[in-house]
Formats: structure tokens, C-alpha cells, sequence
């Protein structure tokens, strides 16, 4: 029963991205690797003398390992308690509801979401705050930059307790308890959601396709949707959460749930299909024969919140990441509240939630969630979904079509360029950056460009500055294309690529996206020479 230190030496590259540290698994199996992370985390935050932390991850590859090393880790830096999901396993958006049930002091969660996983695919950690929310920057930064010259970790050199059910254990003088990991997160969802309408709904004969992609989200949402609210057995596919996601790529678009396209398409299609990602935050929504985009769905739940009882009292404002589309935007100006335009991360959205300045979130990266949580939040945003249908007796479509008449359609899509060289993409960026302030003004490509410009940030919470979060060309008629360099993926660089029209007109609601943004999409090659940098002629996924 001892606490070691073991000597160390510092590893290039742990700065955490968009959502914590993502590495390749090989990467994370060196020696000391998270070692160095999770103790650089540690030597940041402050004593831990009578504190609980949670910890859990999305079940991937590694996850097993990661869970002992960072009990003996925890026992070493004084935790009173650490709770940990059976088996290692917590979806993100129940870890942050285990860090707010239990006013713990943050919570550890492993995964990096919607990557593959696998021996050959990617880990990931990072760490939430007693709010339940991703750190910030100033976190963030600051345990990069321990990471940097870190030359000792502690730990115990007590075997890790078993994990495999739930129960309480002893490591040094911590407090192991290992928990259900649906329970609390199920209960919250009772608290939100008309459960009596939902089962009607499905007693009527409504049909879900609940797409797990073998990931964590799988027993959520068996437990909840075939468990409580009656739908059939065999509405959750996919359900068991595996190591490796059985070899999907569990990352609910059209492209990587293409299976779960093909039976919305079909001719016996069920009336409403949905997925969720490798960690249960991300979802995707169809309607029958009909995709629902993730800005469009933020748009649809905001306008309907006051069917569903949790969201009764009405929204105090809505946020988007900014290169989300604006389809928020106009329902929040005739709900008259605010809506923010933050940066890419959930993180951005903590304070404003925390502040109670808004009520739901979302992203064009298939986030949707709201101030029940601090992390977006897969299954509720389908459990909202099913809520509407039930209050409305509308279809998806419809709730999605009735959107677009009274607001217009904001065509969207944006455009991946995967595994860039990094330095390739670097020189984009910088050329294009460089060339922004002489853009206003001028004609590109038959098109009227009104502003140019680097996105910044300034929380209006805590006054905080983000800058360099992404190149805005707007145009007259306020079309923009945005571009960005992913910062959750593990090879090379990825361009995303970002493109928004707004359509009035109903007659014109139906032109395929692709063609509607056919110029949007040339005058990004033509103000950053994709073709030129990348050597690619077309983008590896469009969503
Ligand atoms: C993370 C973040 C999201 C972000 C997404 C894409 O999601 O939490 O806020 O929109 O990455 O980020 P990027 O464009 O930098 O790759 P997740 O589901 O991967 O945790």
C-alpha cells in the first residue's frame, strides 16, 4: 500500500483539440503516454482531499486499461471517491449528469466519440468540470503546458478493484463506487420527457430504427426506449457496445450510418429513424425517406419546446457554433429570446448555459442538447424528437417542412477533406487568412462578398477571447461558406468546409442541396484552391 513516483519524460503533442486529447490507441499504449496526461491534469487542478470525481468512457478499445491506471492515479492525487460506470462504460452526456447528481468535483470521460475505434483506430480523454461541462481553454492550456515539461507521475501500487458489477472498494484510503451507468441518466430523462405520451405513441403502432452503431449509446437506449416506453423489441439495432464498433464508423451521418439510410429509405420504412455516435452526445434524425439536419433539428426542437414538460416554461435563448446554419436564428428572433453564435466545442456553451442565459444548444456536427446536461446529448435529442410527434401528431417531415414555410430553408452542407498533410492545410489556411481583408468589396465567381474575416469570440459570461476560430466569407445576400481545420481528428489535417443559402422561396425547398449550393461551392475552390493544396478533386465526406 504505496504511493509511487514513478520519473518520466515529457511527450510532444499532448495539447488537447476540440473536445480533449484524441490520439491514435498506439499512441496512447507508449509507456507513461496517459500517464504524463492524466498528471499534468492532476498537477493543474487543485487538492483533492475530500473530492469525488466520476469516471467512465465510451467502452472503445483501451478503455479497460485507461479506468485502472486512472483509479491508481486518483487514489495517488487524494480523491475521497472516484464513481465509475460498471465496466468501465458511461455515455458522455451521463457522465455529465453523474458529475451534477453527485455535486462531483469533475469527472474524467474517455473516448474520442465518433472516431473509430479499435487496436488500429483512436482513444481519447478528457476532463469535465463540477458543472458538467468540458474544462475550458484556460484549463486546457494550462495542463498542455504542464504536459511539457511533467518529469514524475504518482500512483498506487495497488491493483486496480474489479469494475465488472456494481459495488464499493477500497484503493489507499479512495472510495471506488462502480455504478449503474443508465440509472441516473434515466431518471433525468423521466423528469424532461411526457413518457406516457411516448408510449401511447408507440401503442399506436409508430416504428423507430434506433441505430446504436455497437457503441455506448446501446444500452441507453434499450433500456429506456424498448425497456420503458414500449417500443418492440429490435427498435434498438446495433445495441451492444464493442471495442472496435464491430468495424462501423460510429458517426451518425448519411455517410458512415448509410445502413440506417438504407431502411428510411426503403419501401417499408419505419416512421422515424436515429443514431447516435461512438460516446451517445452526437445524434442523427430521419424522418421516412427523409434526412433532418442538425441545424434544422435544433431549429424544429426550439420552435416546439413548450410541447414537451420540461422545456414548458419556454427557452431563455438558444446557441449555436457559428458555422452552424442560422435556421436557429430565425426561430429564436419570432420567439423573440437571444441566440449566440459561440465557437466549434461544446465547451463554449457552459457559461452561457451555467448562466442561464440559454436553454438549448446545438451544432452542424450532429449536436443537439440543452441546459439538463453540459455535454450535447444523443438519446434526448431523440427522446425530444418522439416527444413532439406525440404532442403534435405530426410527422418529422412535416415538423421539418413546416420549419422551412415559415422560415425559409437554410441549405447547408458542409464539406470534409480528410488526412491533409498538415503542413498542406497549414498553407491554406494562411493564404486564405491573408487574403481575407481584401475580399469585402469584391466580386468572386459572379458573387458579391460583404465580409471576410477570422472568427473571434468573446464570451459575454466571463469576458474570455477566442480568436482564430474559423475564415467567414459572407455574401450580399447572406449565403457564407466557412472554412476550418477539424480539431478532433488523429491523421493529417481535415478542411471542413462549410456552405449555407438561405431559400424563401417553398417551390425551391426540394432542389437537391448539392446543386442549390452548386456556386457557394465553387467559390470555395476558387478563394482557397482546395484542388491546388490537397491534390483532392473532391471532398472524402459530404454531410
Ligand atoms: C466535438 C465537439 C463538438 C464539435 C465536434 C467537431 O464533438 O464536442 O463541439 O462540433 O467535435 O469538431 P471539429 O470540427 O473540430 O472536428 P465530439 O462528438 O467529437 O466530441
Amino acid at each position: 500500500m504505496a504511493i509511487l513516483t514513478v520519473a518520466t519524460q515529457a511527450f510532444e503533442g499532448q495539447r488537447p483539440g476540440t473536445s480533449g486529447l484524441r490520439k491514435k490507441v498506439t499512441v496512447f499504449q507508449q509507456p507513461h503516454y496517459l500517464e504524463n496526461f492524466v498528471q499534468s491534469l492532476f498537477d493543474v487542478l487543485p487538492d483533492a482531499a475530500g473530492l469525488t470525481l466520476v469516471l467512465g468512457g465510451d467502452g472503445r478499445y483501451h478503455n479497460r486499461a485507461a479506468v485502472g491506471t486512472i483509479l491508481r492515479m486518483a487514489a495517488a492525487k487524494g480523491y475521497a471517491r472516484v464513481i465509475v460506470g460498471c465496466r468501465g462504460i458511461l455515455s458522455t452526456p451521463a457522465a455529465s449528469a453523474l458529475i451534477r447528481h453527485h455535486a462531483a468535483s469533475g469527472g474524467i470521460i474517455l473516448s474520442a466519440s465518433h472516431n473509430p475505434g479499435g487496436p488500429d483506430g483512436d482513444f481519447g480523454i478528457k476532463y469535465n468540470l463540477g458543472n458538467g461541462g468540458p474544462a475550458p481553454e484556460r484549463i486546457t492550456d494550462a495542463v498542455y503546458a504542464r504536459s511539457r515539461d511533467i518529469d514524475r507521475y504518482c500512483i498506487s501500487d495497488q491493483p486496480s478493484p474489479p469494475v465488472d458489477q456494481p459495488g464499493r472498494f477500497q484503493l489507499e484510503q479512495m472510495t471506488v463506487e462502480v455504478c449503474d451507468p443508465v440509472a441516473v441518466y434515466a431518471d433525468l430523462m423521466r423528469q424532461l420527457f411526457d413518457f406516457d405520451a411516448i408510449r401511447a405513441l408507440f401503442r399506436s403502432g409508430f416504428r423507430l430504427r434506433f441505430d446504436a452503431m455497437n457503441a455506448v449509446g446501446g444500452p441507453y437506449a434499450r433500456a429506456l426506449l424498448e425497456g420503458e416506453l414500449g417500443a418492440p423489441a429490435g427498435t434498438v439495432v446495433n445495441g451492444e457496445p464493442l471495442e472496435d464498433f464491430g468495424g462501423l464508423h460510429p458517426d451518425p451521418n448519411p455517410v458512415n450510418a448509410e445502413d440506417l439510410i438504407a431502411h428510411l429509405f426503403a419501401d417499408d420504412a419505419p416512421d422515424m429513424g436515429a443514431a447516435s455516435d461512438g460516446d451517445a452526445d452526437r445524434n442523427m434524425v430521419l424522418g421516412r425517406a427523409f434526412v433532418v439536419s442538425p441545424s434544422d433539428s435544433l431549429a424544429v426542437l426550439a420552435a416546439h419546446a413548450r410541447l414537451v414538460p420540461g422545456y414548458r416554461q419556454g427557452l431563455s435563448g438558444i446557441a449555436r457554433s457559428m458555422p452552424t446554419s442560422g435556421a436557429a436564428d430565425r426561430v429564436a428572433r419570432a420567439l423573440g429570446i437571444p441566440c449566440y453564435e459561440t465557437p466549434t466545442g461544446w465547451k463554449y456553451f457552459g457559461n452561457l448555459l451555467d448562466a442561464g442565459r440559454v436553454t438549448l444548444c446545438g451544432e452542424e456536427s450532429y449536436g443537439t442538447g440543452s441546459v439538463h446536461v453540459r455535454e450535447k446529448d444523443g438519446l434526448w435529442a431523440v427522446l425530444f424528437w418522439l416527444n413532439l410527434v406525440a404532442a403534435s401528431g405530426k410527422t418529422v417531415e412535416t415538423l421539418v417542412r413546416e420549419l422551412w414555410r415559415e422560415h425559409g430553408r437554410c441549405v447547408y452542407s458542409r464539406h470534409d477533406y480528410e488526412a491533409i498533410p498538415s503542413a498542406r492545410a497549414e498553407q491554406l489556411m494562411r493564404e486564405l487568412r491573408a487574403a481575407l481583408p481584401g475580399l469585402p468589396g469584391t466580386t468572386r465567381c459572379g458573387l458579391a462578398i460583404t465580409l471576410a474575416d477570422d472568427f473571434a469570440y468573446t464570451d459575454p459570461v466571463d469576458g474570455s477571447v477566442s480568436t482564430g476560430q474559423g475564415l467567414r466569407v459572407v455574401l450580399a445576400d447572406g449565403s457564407r461558406v466557412v472554412f476550418r481545420l477539424s480539431g478532433t481528428g488523429t491523421e493529417g489535417a481535415t478542411l471542413r468546409v462549410y456552405l449555407e443559402r438561405h431559400e424563401a422561396d417553398p417551390a425551391r425547398h426540394d432542389v437537391p442541396v448539392q446543386q442549390a449550393l452548386a456556386p457557394l461551392i465553387a467559390l470555395a475552390e476558387d478563394l482557397a484552391r482546395i484542388r491546388h493544396h490537397t491534390g483532392m478533386d473532391h471532398a472524402s465526406v459530404c454531410t
